[in-house]
């Protein structure tokens, strides 16, 4: 049955899955192989049914760059107070996958990005921006991924995506992300709100503050319940209502108990329909306009049931953000 949402951006109802099959902005190997997971899920087939046009662009393919971490040399950079790992091969993967989600996006067709890990954020996220600067941000995530080179406890690149997006101590930066510095458009602070925070760290929640982004975390999906939290966060981002929406989802949002393969599992996580919910409804606006899937692991998945959740939940986000209904 073909969907009865409204995507304003997309009026021919084009959509490019992006895969990204990375996994060296963090330590887990297995996070590489989500895309190929969620595909064989039936992704391609199921946004069909709704009525999509779908195509498929792999930026990273025979690029080598999409090799689990025990494959790669590891790297760790260290300079003055800046600290990542596995900065060169990081920033190569993500700058290719930039150039493709710029390229779907100025195409005017709906960029569909699966990870992989969410270093890609920074990718997905420029990328969109390039093509409508006026794009505001849903991070869906336990994790707030805006740590400086400075802050990182752990120095792993999927922690950073946001702070390379908004271009943050852009001094302390590794040079392979210098192509940042040619998208056109930076994130700016009052064009992101975060839903379903519940782990960041002492130097995110800092940065937060003091730029004063929306940030509701699961004590305030608790307090105010879900369907109010994303009114707020979209009046917040989005107060004209004109805006496109990009939703960057990293699957450790939902409970563990619902996605149990993902390498930074946080217990007390949205439940699966808290978690559809935020995609519905902004998809419901009409103006959800972008969509990243990430941190997909099926290497850490302990049983079947556990990897088919874990994708299962992947291939439901994608299909409720572009228009699958509940009746
Ligand atoms: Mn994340």
């Amino acid at each position: 049955m073909e969907t009865q949402v409204n995507y304003n951006f997309y009026p021919n109802k084009e959509v490019t899955i992006i895969s990204a099959p990375f996994s060296a902005g963090q330590r887990n190997g297995g996070v590489e192989k989500g895309p190929k997971y969620l595909l064989k899920h039936g992704l391609k087939e199921d946004l069909e049914a709704l009525g999509w046009k779908v195509s498929l662009e792999e930026p990273l393919k025979d690029s080598g760059l999409d090799l689990p971490p025990s494959e790669i040399s590891q790297e760790i950079f260290e300079a003055g107070n800046s600290r990542m790992r596995n900065p060169t091969i990081v920033g190569q993967a993500t700058e290719k996958i930039f150039e493709t989600v710029k390229s779907v996006a100025h195409k005017k067709v709906f960029p569909l990005t699966i990870g992989g890990d969410h270093a890609i954020g920074m990718s997905t996220l420029a990328g969109f921006l390039d093509a409508y600067p006026d794009a505001c941000v849903l991070w869906i995530d336990a994790h707030a991924d805006i740590n400086t080179p400075d802050t990182s406890p752990s120095g792993n690149l999927h922690g950073f995506p946001v702070s390379f997006a908004m271009g943050l101590k852009r001094d302390l930066w590794h040079k392979q992300f210098d192509w940042l510095d040619n998208a056109r458009t930076k994130l700016l602070a009052n064009r992101i709100a975060y839903i379903g925070l519940r782990d960041v760290d002492a130097g995110e929640k800092v940065i937060l503050r003091e730029l004063g982004i929306a940030a509701y975390s699961m004590y305030h999906v608790d307090k105010y319940g879900i369907a109010k939290v994303v009114e707020m966060a979209l009046s917040k981002i989005n107060p004209s209502g004109k805006s496109p929406v990009h939703i960057s989802y990293d699957v450790d949002a939902l409970d563990p108990l619902f996605t149990p393969a993902t390498g930074t599992p946080v217990r007390g996580g949205l439940t699966f329909r808290e978690g559809m919910y935020i995609v519905e409804a902004v998809a419901e606006t009409g103006n959800l306009a972008a969509l990243d899937i990430v941190e997909c692991n099926p290497d850490l998945a302990i049983s079947n049931v556990h990897e088919f959740d874990t994708i299962a939940a992947g291939c439901a986000i994608a299909k409720s953000a572009l228009g699958e209904t509940l009746v």
